[in-house]
């Protein structure tokens, strides 16, 4: 069984400023049990976090990648940058990308392979939104979406992967989708792995996210295909995220 993981996405919050007081809180009162704690902070937060956390264990990560490796792409990060300044991780695909930056499954695999051709490790994110759930087509269209967004990636760089499933209607909204939902979901998205990788895609972690916290994080990482949790809103106070711990 792999490492359970928790990521932390703090999506668009946190100055550098408060990102150091918020890793220093970290460091004073953490205690890192057997989960993976990782913060995918704005690139702009990378380098304080990489400092003030360095020797924690507490890994770091981007929240988005570009899919070219350098040149004329303004505003972009890349792959490298990321890797130079300590990241871990790079999220890609997550559902507010998807929609707010109209990026298609061809886009995430293009930024998947770029990640772990520089080394880092993508968590790809997939998951319906509430129409398709509610037409009880999430898994098709799930296992759609995950097929797409793994284009081109070989067996052997997938042992360095990480999958998220995130229902949409489950982000930031309070409502989460119960133990059982993230079950077979998790389940599904294993077997497809299984289908396309052999082993190696068996062995992926497979992580659930949509309005996770304290209270309802070991049900939902004690499930038999979940491995971890990504994690937006109770993420962003430190209290948040040592109840996370603790509970797992
Ligand atoms: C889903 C999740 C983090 P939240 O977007 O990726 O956010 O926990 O606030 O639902």
């Amino acid at each position: 069984m792999p490492q359970t993981l928790l990521a932390l996405n703090w999506k668009m919050n946190k100055t550098p400023s408060e990102a150091t007081a918020w890793a220093n809180d970290l460091k004073a009162s953490l205690q890192l049990g057997e989960a993976e704690v990782a913060i995918m902070a704005p690139a702009i937060d990378l380098q304080a976090l990489s400092w003030f956390l360095k020797d924690t264990g507490v890994q770091i990560g981007g929240q988005d990648v570009s899919q070219h490796e350098s040149g004329a792409y303004t505003g972009e990060i890349s792959a490298g940058m990321l890797k130079d300044v300590g990241a871990k991780y790079a999220v890609v695909g997550h559902s507010e990308r998807r929609e707010y930056h109209a990026e298609s499954s061809q886009i995430v695999a293009a930024k998947a392979r770029a990640a772990l051709n520089a080394g880092l490790i993508p968590i790809i994110c997939v998951g319906e939104g509430l129409e398709v759930r509610e037409r009880g087509e999430h898994v098709s269209y799930t296992l759609d979406q995950l097929r797409d967004s793994l284009a081109g990636i070989t067996i052997a760089s997938a042992e360095q992967l990480v999958i998220a499933y995130e229902p949409v209607w489950a982000i930031g909204t309070g409502k989460t989708a119960t133990a059982a939902d993230a079950e077979e979901l998790a389940a599904a998205i294993r077997s497809a792995l299984s289908g396309l990788l052999g082993e190696v895609g068996a062995g992926v972690q497979v992580l659930y996210g949509g309005s996770v916290k304290g209270g309802n994080i070991r049900e939902i990482c004690g499930q038999p295909n979940v491995n971890g949790a990504l994690v937006g809103g109770a993420s962003l106070e430190v209290q948040g995220v040592l109840d996370m711990v603790n509970a797992l």
